[in-house]
C-alpha cells in the first residue's frame, strides 16, 4: 500500500518537509479553506496539487470532499448542491486526483468523549465513554426521549455522573463531542460558536423524520447522480464508515456493519463506488469482525485507515496499539488482495511533546510517526513473505 498521511494544508504545524523525512509517499488532504457546499475550482485544486508536488510528494487522496447536510437529508437545494459536488469532482479528475473519501454521517462526523485519556506509560489517547456520551445526550443536549436509547447499566452510569458533574465537566464534554472533534473535519460547529449546543440541536432537527431507510435512499440518490462523472474521470469514491458504528443521538447511521456495506455497494453497483476501510471505526462495534470484513471487502476498498479499537465492557472503547494482531491481519489482507491502494495511519497517541503543540485531536506528530514506523515494518514483512 502507498504510505500516506493526513495533512491539513499550509497552516498545519506539521510540514510537508517533515513528512518527507519520515517516509511518507502521498498526501491526504482537502481544500479546507473552501466552505462546505462551494465548488473546488480547477485553479484551487491545481494550486494545492503543485504545492504538494513541489515538496516531492503527491496528492493521493481527498479527505474529505464533504457532502452537505442538505444532500443527506434531501433538502430543497440538494440537486443544486450535487451539481456543485460534480463540478468539484470534475476539477479533481482533470487535475488527476482520483481517490475521494467522504462520509454520509448526519450532523456529527466522529465521536469521542475524551481526547487525552491517560495511558500507563505517560502517553494519552482518544477514548469513548458511553456513560459520558449518554450524559451529554440526556442532561446537556436534553434530547427528548434520549433515555430510551440506553440500557439500564448505562443509565446507572449517567446517574452516578450526574451526582458529581461540574460545569467545567459539562463544558469539557461539549468541547470534546461537538467542537474539538468536529471543527476541523466538518464546518457544522466551530470553536467560535457562542452556543454550540443550541446550534447542534438545530442541526439535529433537520433530520426529524429521516430514518435509516430514507438516509439510504438519499445516499443512493447522491451516488447515482455522481457516478457518471466518476466513470468519466475514473474517480474512486470511498465512503468512511460511521464512527462509532451505531445509531447515536437519535440519528440514523447507515455504514456500520457488513449488511450496511453490502447494501450501499449493491444499491449502486459500480467499481467507483467503494469503501474507505477504516479498521478503527469498524472495530469500535461489537457486531463487527474486522478481519473477515477486510477479507470480504478488500477488492471494494479504495483507501485504508489503519488503527484499531478495543471495545470494553459497558460499551466504552479506546484506540489499541497499531501492532494489534487484528491490524496486522488487515494489513496482510490488503497487501495480498489490493496492494496498490493508499493507506494512512490514524488516531495515534499523544506522546513526547505532542500535547503542547495544539494538533488536531487524534492527529499528533510523534504518535502517528511511531504508528507509521510500526505499520511500515508490518508491510515490509508481509511483502517479503508474499514475495518468497
Ligand atoms: C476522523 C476522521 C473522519 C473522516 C471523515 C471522512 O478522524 O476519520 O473525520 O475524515 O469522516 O469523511
Amino acid at each position: 500500500m502507498e504510505k500516506t498521511w493526513r495533512w491539513f494544508g499550509p497552516n498545519d504545524k506539521i510540514t510537508l518537509d517533515m513528512l518527507r523525512q519520515i517516509g511518507v509517499e502521498g498526501i491526504v488532504t482537502a481544500l479546507h479553506h473552501i466552505p462546505n457546499g462551494e465548488v473546488w475550482t480547477l485553479d484551487e485544486v491545481e494550486k494545492m496539487k503543485s504545492f504538494i508536488e513541489s515538496h516531492g510528494l503527491r496528492w493521493s487522496v481527498v479527505e474529505s470532499l464533504p457532502v452537505s447536510e442538505s444532500i443527506k437529508y434531501a433538502g430543497p437545494d440538494r440537486d443544486a448542491l450535487i451539481e456543485r459536488y460534480k463540478e468539484s469532482l470534475r476539477n479533481l479528475g482533470k487535475a488527476g486526483v482520483k481517490t475521494v473519501c467522504y462520509n454520509f454521517m448526519p450532523v456529527l462526523d466522529w465521536a469521542r468523549t475524551d481526547l487525552e485519556y491517560p495511558n500507563a506509560n505517560g502517553t494519552s489517547n482518544l477514548y469513548f465513554n458511553l456513560g459520558e456520551f449518554a450524559y451529554f445526550d440526556i442532561h446537556i443536549l436534553k434530547r427528548e426521549g434520549a433515555e430510551a436509547d440506553y440500557d439500564d447499566n448505562t443509565l446507572a452510569r449517567v446517574e452516578e455522573l450526574r451526582l458529581s458533574m461540574t460545569s467545567e465537566g459539562e463544558k469539557r464534554l461539549v468541547d470534546n463531542i461537538i467542537v474539538k472533534t468536529q471543527g476541523f473535519v466538518n464546518g457544522n460547529i466551530s470553536e467560535s460558536d457562542l452556543d454550540p449546543v443550541q446550534k447542534f440541536r438545530d442541526l439535529l432537527a433537520l433530520y426529524d423524520g429521516i430514518d435509516a431507510d430514507k438516509l439510504r435512499d438519499n445516499m443512493a440518490y447522491f451516488l447515482k447522480a455522481i457516478m457518471p462523472v466518476c466513470r468519466e474521470y475514473d474517480i474512486n469514491m470511498c465512503v468512511h464508515p460511521d464512527d462509532p458504528p451505531r445509531q447515536i443521538l437519535g440519528l440514523p447511521r447507515i455504514v456500520t456493519c457488513d449488511d450496511d456495506i453490502q447494501a450501499f455497494l449493491d444499491a449502486v453497483p459500480d467499481s467507483h463506488n467503494g469503501l474507505t476501510f477504516c479498521a478503527g471505526s469498524l472495530s469500535a462495534g461489537e457486531q463487527n469482525d474486522v478481519c473477515s470484513l477486510a477479507r470480504k471487502y478488500a477488492k471494494r476498498t479504495h483507501f485504508a485507515h489503519l488503527r484499531i479499537c478495543r471495545v470494553l465492557p459497558g460499551g466504552d472503547f479506546k484506540e489499541a496499539s497499531h501492532l494489534d494482531p487484528r491490524l496486522i491481519y488487515v494489513v496482510r489482507t490488503f497487501e495480498k488482495e489490493n496492494p496498490s491502494i493508499p493507506m494512512r495511519v490514524d488516531h495515534a497517541e499523544l506522546m513526547l511533546d505532542d500535547a503542547d503543540k495544539g494538533y488536531n485531536a487524534g492527529y499528533s506528530f510523534h504518535g502517528r510517526m511511531l504508528a507509521l514506523g510500526e505499520i511500515s515494518g508490518v508491510m515490509a514483512t508481509v511483502r517479503s513473505e508474499l514475495d518468497s
